[in-house]
């Protein structure tokens, strides 16, 4: 079984049983302009994953294994949005209101979508969430069940508010997540440490944290084996 460098010790990958799953790499926190530079961050520390992130993605797709792509959002009429999460951070402008790129964080919108640089391809099953974690409302874990997925490499933003969510909600199932270090951000660097070292603490309590360099020849090789 091929292995990849990760902490708090190796991962042990198992290329017929592995998913890619890129959590919300959507305008409205990434790109220039959205959402999350308007509630005053800085945008260029969740863009420095955009192209690891595209790397791996491209080489999941020569390796064939599954990708997931989810989004964060709610329905246009917002009936998933749970008053205390629009209430939440007393906002002028928040979910549902007109922003800069449409209303924030509706489905259907232009902020909403994920990036073009991460644009998922036919066939790659796009999980729409209106929480934080992407098990959470969702048929991700039918999705993965029905793939006999049982680890996760993963990447996307936040790297303390969605990818954790994520990560500990699939713990919690059985999965195995590897998170690519370099491959997930967070506005706040003093979060993007102390939540990656949440995930590896206490012999991976949540999960591994391992970078992309490391993954991608053994993506490369799986490729060459399923060939
Ligand atoms: C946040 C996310 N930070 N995708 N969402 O509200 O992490």
């Amino acid at each position: 079984m091929p292995t990849v460098r990760a902490e708090p010790y190796e991962f042990v990958f198992q290329p017929e049983h592995v998913a890619l799953v890129i959590v919300d790499m959507q305008r409205d926190f990434v790109d220039p302009g959205g959402f999350g530079e308007a509630l005053g961050n800085d945008v260029s520390l969740l863009r420095k994953a955009v192209a690891p992130t595209a790397r791996v993605l491209d080489a999941a797709r020569k390796a064939g294994i599954l990708i997931i792509h989810t989004r964060e959002g709610h329905r246009p009429d917002l009936a998933d949005l749970p008053p205390s999460k629009k209430a939440r951070g007393r906002l002028a402008t928040g979910i549902g209101d007109p922003g800069p790129m449409g209303r924030i964080l509706v489905q259907g919108e232009y902020g909403h979508d994920i990036i073009d640089d991460l644009r998922p391809a036919a066939g790659e099953p796009v999980v729409d969430k209106p929480g934080k974690g992407a098990f959470y409302a969702t048929a991700l874990d039918a999705i993965l069940h029905s793939r006999d997925i049982r680890q996760l490499i993963v990447c996307g933003v936040t790297t303390e508010v969605c990818v954790n969510t994520t990560v500990r909600e699939a713990n919690d199932r059985g999965y195995d997540c590897l998170v690519l270090a370099d491959c997930v951000a967070s506005y706040f660097p003093e979060f993007q440490r102390v939540a990656l070292e949440m995930i590896k603490a206490q012999g991976g309590i949540f999960g591994w944290v391992g970078n992309s360099a490391d993954l991608l020849p053994t993506l490369a090789e799986a490729k060459r084996v399923a060939a």
